[in-house]
């Protein structure tokens, strides 16, 4: 976990708080940032004292996008063998919900990996944008089909054909983030949210982040379907019958994630 160049991780709490330090180049995702991220992700979700995830950049940048220069010469035969997109998309195999903690410029992947976490946190100096258009491309790794689904289809063609960049208080009146809060309190204000929900049932958590976000690939009555049967299976644990015991008692309820 420590031995990474462009990932620090930190832990508070029942919190993974994982950093992309890239600066000098707002954080640009190259492979070996992205690498690094999955690895410290993983390692975060198998761990048992760690209920919730937060992934930031600094005040200036959560990340400005893949880095340019890796893909600048690449051919149509190379961008498909590359490791890149499939790198990007094990977030999607992460099974503990993940907070984005952006201030600074969102842009390109670095909006499409924020759009991959489970909720967004946004600084007042936050800027999101698919500035893809600007290079001769389009988003490749779920810019189109995620951001379309959280703005709307014509603010999405706004932003990706012309560039139309949201600050913070915009992006949150269309639904695409969370909340906005000045600079000096926006990580703290993730991290308590991420400690928030770290502190609840862990399996139940888990089952409400797969049912969500199975909504995205089905359609309804497969997800109804879905949704019922992981509510059947946390009749299984040990949580459930502790929460509704509690409840019945009157007293705070005592997780164990079983
Ligand atoms: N890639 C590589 N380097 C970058 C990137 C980037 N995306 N963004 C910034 N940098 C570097 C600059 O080259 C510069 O380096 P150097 O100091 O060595 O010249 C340094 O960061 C600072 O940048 P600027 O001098 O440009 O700083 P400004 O404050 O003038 O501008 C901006 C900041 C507006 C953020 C500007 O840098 C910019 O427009 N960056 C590019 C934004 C962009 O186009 N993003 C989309 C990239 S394509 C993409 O993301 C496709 C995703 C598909 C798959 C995704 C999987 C993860």
């Amino acid at each position: 976990m420590d031995d990474k160049e462009f990932i620090v991780t930190e832990f508070i709490g029942k919190v993974g708080l994982v950093k992309l330090n890239r600066p000098e180049s707002y954080n640009a995702l190259n492979l070996q940032v992205l690498t690094e991220l999955m690895e410290s992700l993983k390692e975060l979700d198998e761990r048992d004292d760690i209920g919730a995830i937060v992934i930031t950049g600094d005040e200036k940048a959560f990340a400005a996008g893949a880095d340019i220069s890796a893909m600048a010469d690449a051919t149509t035969e190379e961008i498909k063998k590359s490791a890149f997109i499939p790198t990007f998309s094990l977030i999607r195999e992460i099974k503990k919900p993940i907070l984005a903690a952006v201030s600074g410029y969102c842009l390109g992947g670095g909006l499409e990996l924020a759009m991959s976490c489970d909720m967004i946190i946004a600084s007042t100096k936050s800027k999101f944008g698919q500035p893809e258009i600007n290079l001769g491309i389009i988003p490749g790794a779920g810019g189109t089909q995620r951001l379309t689904r959280s703005v709307g289809k014509v603010v999405a063609m706004e932003m990706i054909l012309n560039n139309r960049t949201l600050k913070a208080e915009e992006a949150l009146s269309l639904g695409l983030i969370n909340a906005v809060y000045p600079v000096e309190e926006f990580l703290e204000k993730s991290m308590s949210l991420a400690q928030d929900i770290a502190a609840r049932a862990p399996l139940a958590i888990q089952s409400a982040k797969r049912a969500i976000n199975q909504a995205y690939e089905l359609n309804l009555t497969k997800g109804l379907d879905e949704e019922r049967d992981l509510f059947f299976d946390l009749f299984s644990t040990q949580d459930q019958k502790e929460g509704m015991k509690a409840f019945l008692e009157k007293r705070k309820p005592s997780w164990t994630g079983n």
